[in-house]
This record gives C-alpha cells, structure tokens and sequence, in this order.
C-alpha cells in the first residue's frame, strides 16, 4: 500500500527493491570520486592509471581509419561473444602466458569488472559462498555481494592469501552442506595490498580446487605491470580440469574508458557466461573492441605496456621515498613488485577513516583500508594509496601532506592519553598525602 500524508499518497519505494538489492553496498571509491573534483586535491584513491599514458593520438588514428573502412560494421550491434579477430588476438596473447586458449576459449567484456557480475550471477545461489582474501579488491565484495554471497576471509601475508589457513579452512568448510562455489584469487600484485601468489601456491591452490570441488576466478588487471622480478605463470597455466576462469583487461595497459576486457574459460563455463552477458548489456562495445584489435595487430601495445611500467616504476618509487621520507615510526608497508596500490599499516591508535577525514582538509586523498574487508571489524587502521594517478611532483607532495596529517593525528593522540594519564596522576594526588604538610 502506498503511504497516505495529508491526503495525498507518496510512494515507498523502498518496500519494492528486491531483497539482494537491500544489501547492496556503495563502493568507496566511487563515492570518493565525487570528492576529487575539488581543486588542489591529490589523489591517492581510486586505482586510475595516469592519463598521460593513455595513447590518444594513436587511437585518434584508429578510429578515423576504422570509420573510414567499416563504419557501417564498428557502429553496428556485435555479437556478444566479441568481435572474433579480437577473441583471435587475445587468444594469442594468453598462449605467450602458457594459458592454453583459442578463440573459442575467450569472451570479450565491458571491463574485467563485468566477469564478476557474470561469475556471481551464473554460480551464486543467495548464500553460497565464496573464498576471498583478506583484504581484496572491494568492487569484488560489492558484485558477488550483490549476488547475495556469503563470504570467507583469507588473511593475507607477503605472499598473498595464507595458504596454511585457506587449507584449513577448507577441511572445516568441506564438512557443511554447501562448500565454497568460488574462490576469488588476484595473484598478481594485489588491489590492495600489493601482494603477489609465489608459483607453489598458485599450482597448490589448483590442487585444492580439484580436492574440494571449487572454481576458481583469477583476476589479473596487473599481471603486465611488472616493475621488478621474475613474472610467476598464471593459476589457469596449471589447470586441467577447466576449474579456472582467467580475466584481464585493457584497462590498465590501454584506457579504462574504452571498457574492454577479456575472460578465458572452458566451453561450458563461457556459454553460460555468453548467455548472462546477453541479458546484462548485449555485447561489448563494438568500437572500443575494434579500437583494442588494431592496438593490438599495429604492434602498439607492448611498447605501450613497456613506456607504462617505466613511469609507474618510478611513481612507485617516489611513493616509497615519500614513505621513508615523511612517515612517522610505527607505520608499515608493503613494497610491492608492480601493479599500482601500496598498502599501509598505521599503529592501533589511528583510525583511518578519522585520518581521512583530516586528510582530505589538507586536501589528499586515499581509500580507508577497512573497504576492502568483508568484515566491518577489520582493516581499520589500515589504508591503500595508489601511486600511478597523480603526477610525479604531485606523489611527493601528496606524501608531505600525508606524512604531516599522520605525524599530527600521533601527537594529538599522544597529548589525548597524556591528558587522560594526568588527571589520573591527578585524582590519586587529591586523595593521597604526597605534597601535603
Ligand atoms: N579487478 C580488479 C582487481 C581491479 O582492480 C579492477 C579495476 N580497478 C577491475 C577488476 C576492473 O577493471 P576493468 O573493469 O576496468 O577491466
Ligand atoms: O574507479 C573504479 O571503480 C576502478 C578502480 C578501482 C579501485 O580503485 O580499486
């Protein structure tokens, strides 16, 4: 019934969403998104790529000589698998990977993000459970959540998700009527904590998989952004059962904007993948698809990803010396061997969602740690910066300003419990007889 004001009925519309919509959760870096537009600001939030890196001219080109041929086809509807000399192209990629795919193995999609939509749309009842490590990507928690998924926390180390507890907490979750479904695995360079899975761990989890029935989805938006080290083969190079879903983007290496990803999986899991993705948005972007293809097959995006990895090498570097530079004692962080996130770790006393709010006054930015926790209790005085969107000066200014909003926020919280310890001091005083003659 609608409700009735004066008279007049006025809708509630609450009592129509759906039950998964009501658990829905914003994503923090979007809502932060807002905030930026503010002048002066320095972002360490959102994982942007730089956009100085972004290939316009090139892909100015492309869309002119691509117009000019095929406008007729590259403006057309597409078929939702993806425009077939791209599946080819990506196919051929994955193989360099030691990923063995063919054409029929890919599917193109708007953003690597679209999988886990699909993932959680084709394989999550309301209540079954997926796997994640503690913390993980947090556009992941927000899309399998909207699948009303149920989650298990992995604690994360050096090495990524713990494989001691994953392999515990297996054995436990075997024994329920509904064991996990998914497990979600971000190997390379994770968002947020930088972290990368050694090649032990990666065959070991594929074993799991195999022991107690899971499917795994590994996520790879980093994988090409190697600044130091070896490169570790992907999980899905050690699956034969087809128990691995394998995505990637060109996001990172190209422009996020185009919206165009890939995911490789076995003939069963993609025609359900194929059949979801109808229903979501029809096809991808046909023009950016055609965009990505002639990227591809004009030899442009291994130079591309190279003249990446330079500058974000040395935007990371910058954002460790700022650390060592302007970070008080106490604060720990990850070094990580590529990708785009450091992952910071500040003393029990610090808050960071208090340390945000400060920051932002001093017009710096980042994301809170706790967004990327299932869990509301963890993480809290924890936060990611991302060192690849601002400008090189701007990544130590940014740090001065962190490092002094840090510095601040430990005195303050030092002079609130050398207060609280005086008036202690104080109160024993009044009832003693030190100082009284
Ligand atoms: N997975 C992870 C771990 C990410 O960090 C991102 C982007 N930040 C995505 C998926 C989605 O990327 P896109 O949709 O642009 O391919
Ligand atoms: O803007 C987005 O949602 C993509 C970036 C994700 C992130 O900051 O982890």
């Amino acid at each position: 019934m609608p409700d009735e004001r004066d008279g007049e009925m006025t809708l509630n519309v609450t009592r129509h969403f759906s039950e998964r919509s009501k658990g829905m959760r914003a994503s923090e870096v979007r809502e932060l998104l807002k905030l930026l537009q503010v002048p002066d600001m320095i972002s360490f939030a959102g994982g942007f790529p730089n956009p100085e890196t972004f290939p316009a001219e090139i892909i100015r080109e492309i869309v002119n000589d691509v117009l000019k041929k095929d406008g007729g086809q590259a403006l057309q509807y597409g078929i939702t698998e993806g425009y077939a000399p791209l599946r080819e192209c990506v196919a051929e990629r994955m193989r360099k990977k030691s990923i063995e795919a063919d054409k029929e193995n890919v599917l193109i999609v708007s953003g690597s993000q679209q999988v886990i939509d699909l993932m959680g749309k084709i394989f999550i009842d309301p209540g079954d459970t997926v796997v994640i490590s503690a913390p993980t990507y947090l556009t992941a928690l927000t899309g399998f959540g909207s699948w009303q998924a149920t989650f298990e926390s992995i604690p994360i180390d050096a090495n990524n998700m713990r494989m001691d507890i994953f392999e515990d907490r297996m054995k436990r979750l075997a024994k329920r009527s509904n064991p996990p479904e998914i497990v979600y695995a971000l190997p390379n360079f994770q968002n947020p904590a930088g972290v990368t899975m050694p090649e032990k761990n990666r065959k070991r989890l594929v074993d799991l998989a195999s022991d107690y029935d899971f499917i795994i989805l590994e996520d790879d938006p980093y994988g090409e952004l190697r600044y130091v080290g070896e490169h570790v083969k992907p999980i899905k190079s050690f699956d034969d059962e087809g128990r691995v879903v394998y995505c990637s983007t060109f996001s990172k290496v190209m422009a996020p904007g185009l919206r165009v990803g890939w995911v490789v999986a076995d003939p069963e899991i993609l025609k359900k993948l194929i059949i979801s993705k109808q229903s979501a948005d029809v096809c991808t972007n046909v023009l950016g698809q055609r965009i990505a293809h002639e990227y591809v097959v004009r030899g442009q995006i291994d130079p591309q990803i190279e003249k990446i990895k330079k500058a974000y090498k040395r935007k990371m570097e910058l954002m460790l010396q700022g650390m060592d530079e302007f970070m008080p004692e106490g604060i720990k962080w990850i070094r990580p061997e590529g990708g785009m996130f450091l992952w910071v770790e500040l003393p029990e006393s610090i808050e960071s969602d208090e340390l945000l709010k400060k920051a932002l006054k001093k017009r710096v930015a980042f994301v809170t740690g706790k967004a990327f926790y299932a869990d509301p209790r963890d993480g809290l005085h924890t936060m990611r910066l991302n060192f690849t969107h601002p400008a090189d000066d701007m990544i130590t200014e940014g740090m001065r300003r962190l490092g002094s909003v840090v510095n601040q926020e430990i005195v303050s919280k030092w002079d609130r419990s050398k207060e609280s310890e005086d008036r202690k001091i104080e109160d024993a005083l009044k009832g003693s007889l030190i100082g009284k003659s």
